[in-house]
């Protein structure tokens, strides 16, 4: 079975990377989203919020699963079996780091990583922007799903009491 994974921080989840979820399932016989539980890092929604709202997102897609790791990343493929990760390329400036990650990641496990082109609708997007935009009363429909724009509202009206 060939596996693969898409990992990321996902707080939340947005159109950008459910385009690269959904492309990478088309490819591989089973896809696992793996957030990163990442202590360190301020977020807006738990991992298992995004968990929860990821589960919600790719439930139409039946080889799409979704999980949590901690750690390297290469440590949880190994313990799997997956043999590449899949990530989307936004732009010039997301390259430095993805291929200094991506040919760190073969070296220490002999890992493939495959980068999808993003979407041209979502080059520009991020979960950090949205965010931002979001929490001062931007417009961001269409930029996430349905689900994921609600609990949005909801998490920043939780926040503004
Ligand atoms: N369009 C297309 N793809 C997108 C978009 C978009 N608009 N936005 C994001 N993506 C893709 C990118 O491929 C990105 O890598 C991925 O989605 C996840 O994005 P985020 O922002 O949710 O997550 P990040 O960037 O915080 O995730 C970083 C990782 C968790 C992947 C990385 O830090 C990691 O692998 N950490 C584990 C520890 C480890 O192994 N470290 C050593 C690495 S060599």
């Amino acid at each position: 079975m060939r596996k693969a994974v898409c990992p990321g921080s996902f707080d939340p989840v947005t159109n950008g990377h459910l385009d690269i979820i959904v492309r990478a399932a088309s490819l591989f016989d089973e896809v696992t989203v793996a957030v990163l539980i990442n202590k360190t890092k301020s977020s807006m929604f738990t991992v298992d919020e995004r968990i929860d709202l990821l589960r919600e997102v790719v439930a139409p897609y039946p080889n799409v699963k979704v999980d949590s790791f901690h750690g390297l990343l290469v440590d949880y493929c190994q313990a799997r079996d997956i043999a590449a990760i899949v990530k989307g390329l936004r732009a010039v400036s997301d390259f430095d780091y993805e291929l200094q990650m991506a040919q760190m990641n073969h070296r220490l496990a002999g890992v493939e990583t495959l980068f999808v082109s993003t979407n041209p609708l979502y080059s520009y997007l991020s979960s950090s922007l949205l965010k931002e935009i979001a929490t001062y009363g931007g417009d961001v429909s269409g930029l996430v799903p349905e689900t994921v724009l609600a609990r949005l509202g909801e998490r920043i009206a939780e926040r503004a009491q």
